[in-house]
């Protein structure tokens, strides 16, 4: 991989911030299914599950030029973001919309004449209906549909980008949609689980061997790399476990589980060996064809991209637990030796109960260091809130104060030979979150949901980031009194958010 200035980013993604769903020959994908299907708005204020439309959702669609310039302001040089493959392919593996690839042309376009590189995901959950009705992930035939949306998307993307991803979080896609009901395509089934997570370890392969395909057709630079997203949360035991022996067994069998299973198949070519005990144990097929396996060794992905957000606690399943000491009951997985927990005795915590604890992002990072040694970016890492928005000066300090020790350790990180070259903030502007609706608010931008032209309008933290990038990740410490007037100077001449 080239040299490159240290990437300083926010990621997105189509489904929850393109809106236009049934625009310009674009047709159904599964989150839109989902969300029609499953339509459901809880009282306001309350942080139990809102599943809504995501037809027009933050309309970057139509608004995406004003938010370049927004992001521009910012002071990105990178932007990560998720393609929707329905809207490039709306009804077969062989028809290109022209509206739909149009679309991300114009969209690189802006960004790089804004200085600003594209990086691209290539799925991120949202599989085309079209492929779903014919078993999706589960079926062989996504799989040439897959291989033709890169050779596409590389042909006519490839000189936008040196940096690319094949997925966003398989973990939560296929533990959440196939061996749970809380996503789409709302499977609870090991069968399916087994099936779907091969195909997808497939699709990175697929992947790989298109995008070196496009190298020698010279769509893609030499120097291109083409990652796998990952959304390790790493381990931190409680409860008042053994000794040293059964604490290294739980660390080693969580993180075979919730990390190797996701990734060592398109990073190391193979399967970690708890796949084969699993698929053994419960006498599952996951479709393994002749010659995957070998298909999966030669063609490997490049490098890692991380979405950190939160530690896990986990004690042994075995543990007997005081649930009083608990804020919910403990989760169990179809698998492993783990359970995961949220203790009171932890007193940081988001009001969805995500652990606030900064200091597990170094010490994932040098895990993945010692145990692949490659280059890492991580993709993904914000705050999810209630902001109040009811004033002129959004002040989103629990925001800041999340992120502030993130960057601090980030630029740490970044003076050790741990392999860091960017850190992409989630998320640009509010959108659509797939466990809280529009009520999770993400955004260094607001978005005013409530306006015919979803007013973008920058909060405290997006004065904050843009010093951070800036003083290159230097200045995170900042005086309340100025960083209050920043925003209000910048909002007296503020002229860019509803173009
Ligand atoms: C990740 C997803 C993103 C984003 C983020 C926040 O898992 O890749 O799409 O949604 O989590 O999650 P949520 O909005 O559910 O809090």
């Amino acid at each position: 991989m080239k040299k490159h200035d240290f990437l300083f980013s926010v990621s997105t993604n189509a489904f929850q911030i393109e809106g236009a769903r049934s625009l310009h020959g674009r047709t159904d994908s599964l989150w839109d299914w989902y969300t029609k299907t499953y339509y459901k708005v809880p009282p306001v204020g309350s942080t139990e599950r809102e599943i809504n439309s995501i037809e027009v959702s933050s309309d970057f669609y139509h608004k995406y030029k004003s938010d370049i310039k927004i992001m521009k302001d910012l002071g990105l040089n990178a932007f990560v973001y998720n393609m929707d493959w329905t809207r490039i392919f709306p009804t077969n593996e062989n028809y290109i919309n022209p509206m739909g690839i149009q679309f991300y042309v114009n969209l690189f376009e802006e960004l790089r004449n804004n200085n600003i590189k594209p990086i691209p995901i290539l799925f991120h959950w949202d599989t085309p209906m079209w492929l779903e009705i014919k078993g999706g992930w589960e079926s062989k035939e996504i799989l040439k549909a897959f291989r033709n949306y890169c050779a596409t998307v590389f042909k006519y993307l490839g000189k936008y980008t040196d940096i690319w991803f094949v997925n966003d979080e398989n973990k939560s896609f296929t533990l959440d949609g196939y061996l749970g009901d809380t996503f789409p395509p709302c499977k609870n089934s090991p069968t399916s689980f087994v099936k779907a997570i091969h195909n997808l370890n497939m699709s990175g392969a697929i992947a790989k061997e298109e995008f070196l395909k496009a190298k020698e057709l010279g769509y893609i630079t030499e120097s291109s790399i083409l990652g796998i997203d990952d959304d390790w949360s790493p381990p931190v035991i409680w409860g008042d476990e053994k000794n040293d022996t059964l604490n290294n067994e739980l660390l080693e069998n969580y993180n075979s589980w919730m990390r190797d299973f996701w990734i060592d198949p398109n990073i190391l070519g193979k399967y970690p060996s708890v796949f084969w005990d699993y698929i053994k144990e419960k006498n599952l097929d996951p479709n393994i064809l002749e010659g995957e396996l070998e298909y999966l060794s030669k063609y490997k992905l490049d490098f890692i991209g991380w979405n950190f957000y939160r530690p896990y606690f986990i004690t042994n399943k075995n543990m007997i637990i005081d649930k009083t000491l608990l804020h919910k009951e403990p989760v169990n997985f179809d698998f492993g030796n783990f359970s995961v927990v949220l203790p009171k005795e932890h007193k940081n915590y988001t009001k969805w109960l995500w652990p606030i604890f900064p200091e597990y992002l170094e010490v994932g990072l040098k895990a993945y260091k010692d145990k692949y040694n490659l280059p890492i970016m991580i993709i993904e890492n914000g705050f999810g809130d209630f902001d109040d928005k009811s004033k002129k000066l959004i002040l989103d300090y629990d925001r800041i104060n999340y992120l502030k020790p993130i960057i601090d350790i980030i630029t740490k990180c970044r003076e050790k030979e741990l392999n860091l070259f960017g850190y992409s903030l989630w998320t640009y502007c509010d959108i659509f979150s797939p466990s809280a609706g529009y009520r999770k608010d993400y955004g260094l931008v607001s978005v005013d949901f409530n306006s015919p032209i979803l007013e973008r309008k920058p909060k405290l933290s997006y004065c904050w980031y843009k010093n951070v990038i800036k003083s290159n990740g230097k200045v995170t410490d900042f005086n309340k009194k100025e960083l209050e007037n920043e925003l209000n100077e910048l909002l007296d001449n503020w002229n860019i958010g509803w173009k």
